[in-house]
């Protein structure tokens, strides 16, 4: 991105040390990587990615729980750009995925561009300057534009439980797993049986002296189609890519006729409703612990799980499911509402991530210092996902509406970013300082995106999840096949931006009626 823009002078408190640049990416997971990439790929190198950790990876660097691994297969989660015909299962394990994100990182010398252990704690947009002041545990940066990709699985949920704090073993939750706490010998509670629950279960039950799974709502689980890649089937896609390449295809739109069932009509859902059923009969041979694992909503409203050793885990000798409820916790045991009372030494917190109150939205202040959890306080609204009005020049990757529970979500980041950067791309052919969404494009996306969640098996499915927000609204799925998404975000909608040109006075768009 090249610009003959005069810099604006700045605001009275802007830092005289703030660095200045072009763009400011927030996080350097999938999606934060994708936008440095893309820039990268067309040229531009005047831009920062700022990384709370000290390594790229995101979600796939903070998840080192036992046993995390993804359930999409290798071939379809990655990018589109760069292949990876080394994969070594056909689902990847944690370790591997985490490798393949540095080693994208490395080949499009986008590392350079990381600054490591910069926490954002505030970004405010300075109307005077059209700039947004980035003020980070690694020192302040002012940035014409702002992209936020810090991902909704990016904070631990830690849940309200009374006498928590009080607890005086090792209590983690499995986003931030603890390996130097050794569980040889010790009686475990896993709080949760959601997606990272059934990987961590059967990784610890064989070394744990028992393990106590306090479920809340059962999963429906089908069978993992999970195998090691032949040397030989590796060396085929490397020599002959486009092999991989139509594999990858049919993945996809394999996945893609699960939104029939999910999205548009839900009898469509029932043969995959019977191969779950049919995998826990087979894997559960006791009647009451397979009814306690039974669920009782329409498959599809909370994420399908795949595992084969979850159910196996659970029936072991050594594991207890209890499905009483948590009344609390003392500081060596965990009493569940019935009274019964059971010693612990170490709680793992399989309850999720903070996904619907974003903590990255309380500290981004757009105009008028209105913060977008101000904003969104009545539920996260955006135009295309990806930009909210009140906030000039900042885009949002993995925001409201996008996350995928049937597929990878890497192809609709990559739908994103492709949005994102043509965004960028017209202020630079226009010559633009600012580029805002207006409030009726936000309003017009609200409602397309009520109306495809209408009848959808996420809210007439008779579960709660997380894909809801408080108000019982969808505002974190996308309710629809993934290639209508790339469809609608496939170039900038430009007439539901208003831009101001470098030098002209401040417009900005008009009040929804
Ligand atoms: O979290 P979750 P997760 N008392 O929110 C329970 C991705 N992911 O970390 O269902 C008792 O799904 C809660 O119970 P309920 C994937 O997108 C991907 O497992 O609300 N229980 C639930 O069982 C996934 O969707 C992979 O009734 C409490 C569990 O905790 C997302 O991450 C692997 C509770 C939370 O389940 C999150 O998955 C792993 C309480 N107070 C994760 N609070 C891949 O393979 C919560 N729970 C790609």
């Amino acid at each position: 991105m090249t610009s003959t823009l005069e810099t604006p002078a700045a605001s009275p408190d802007a830092s005289p040390d703030a660095r200045e640049v072009r763009v400011a990416i927030i996080g350097s997971g999938f999606a934060g990587l994708g936008m440095a990439i893309a820039l990268r790929r067309r040229g531009e190198t005047d831009f920062v990615v700022l990384e709370r950790a000290g390594d790229v990876g995101g979600t796939w660097r903070d998840n080192t729980y036992p046993g995390a691994a993804c359930d999409v297969q290798s071939n379809l989660y990655s990018f589109s750009f760069a292949p990876n015909p080394r994969w070594g299962r056909s689902y990847s394990e944690q370790p591997e995925i985490q490798a393949y994100l540095r080693a994208t990182a490395d080949r499009f010398d986008v590392r350079r561009h990381c600054v490591f252990g910069a926490d954002v704690t505030s970004a405010r947009w300075d109307d005077a300057a059209r700039r947004w002041h980035v003020t980070t545990t690694a020192g302040e940066f002012r940035a014409r534009v702002l992209i936020s990709a810090a991902g909704a699985l990016a904070d631990p949920a830690r849940p309200d439980i009374p006498g928590l704090d009080t607890f005086a073993g090792t209590v983690m939750h499995s986003a931030r797993w603890e390996h130097a706490h050794d569980l040889s010998g010790k009686r475990v509670a896993v709080i949760g049986t959601g997606a990272s629950a059934i990987q961590v279960v059967p990784a610890i039950q064989p070394i744990v002296d028992s393990i106590t799974v306090y479920q809340r709502t059962p999963a429906w689980v089908v069978p993992r189609t999970d195998h090691p890649v032949k040397p030989w089937t590796r060396r085929l896609y490397t020599y002959v890519p486009g092999l991989q390449r139509g594999i990858r295809a049919f993945l996809y739109l394999f996945r893609e006729f699960l939104v029939i069932g999910l999205a548009k009509n839900r009898r469509f859902l029932r043969p995959v409703a019977k191969l779950a059923r049919t995998h826990l009969h087979r894997q559960v041979r006791d009647p009451k612990l397979r009814k306690a694992l039974t669920p009782d909503y329409t498959i599809g409203c909370k994420r399908i799980l795949i595992s084969n050793d979850y159910f196996p885990a659970v029936a072991a000798p050594n594991a207890e499911l209890v499905t009483a409820g948590i009344a609390e916790v003392r500081p060596h045991s965990v009493v569940t509402r019935d009274g019964v009372e059971r010693p612990t030494d170490t709680i793992v917190l399989a309850t999720g991530f903070s996904v619907t109150d974003l903590p990255i939205a309380k500290r981004i202040r757009g105009r008028e210092g209105r913060s977008l959890a101000d904003v969104w306080s009545d539920g996260m609204v955006s135009n295309r996902s990806a930009a909210v009005a009140g906030f000039p020049n900042l885009f949002l990757l993995v925001g409201p509406n996008v996350g995928v529970g049937h597929t990878s979500m890497v192809y609709m980041i990559e739908s994103q970013v492709a949005y994102v950067d043509d965004a960028l791309r017209t202020m630079d052919a226009e010559g633009l300082d600012v580029l805002e969404t207006t409030p009726a494009a936000q309003e017009a996306w609200r409602s397309l995106v009520a109306e495809k969640s209408k009848g959808t098996v996420w809210l007439a499915g008779g579960c709660a999840s997380w894909y809801l927000d408080r108000h019982g609204h969808n505002t974190t799925l996308w309710p629809d096949f993934t290639f209508r998404f790339r469809r609608l975000t496939r170039k900038l909608d430009r007439e539901n931006y208003v831009g101001v040109p470098a030098g002209a006075p401040a417009s900005r768009p008009e009040v929804a009626a």
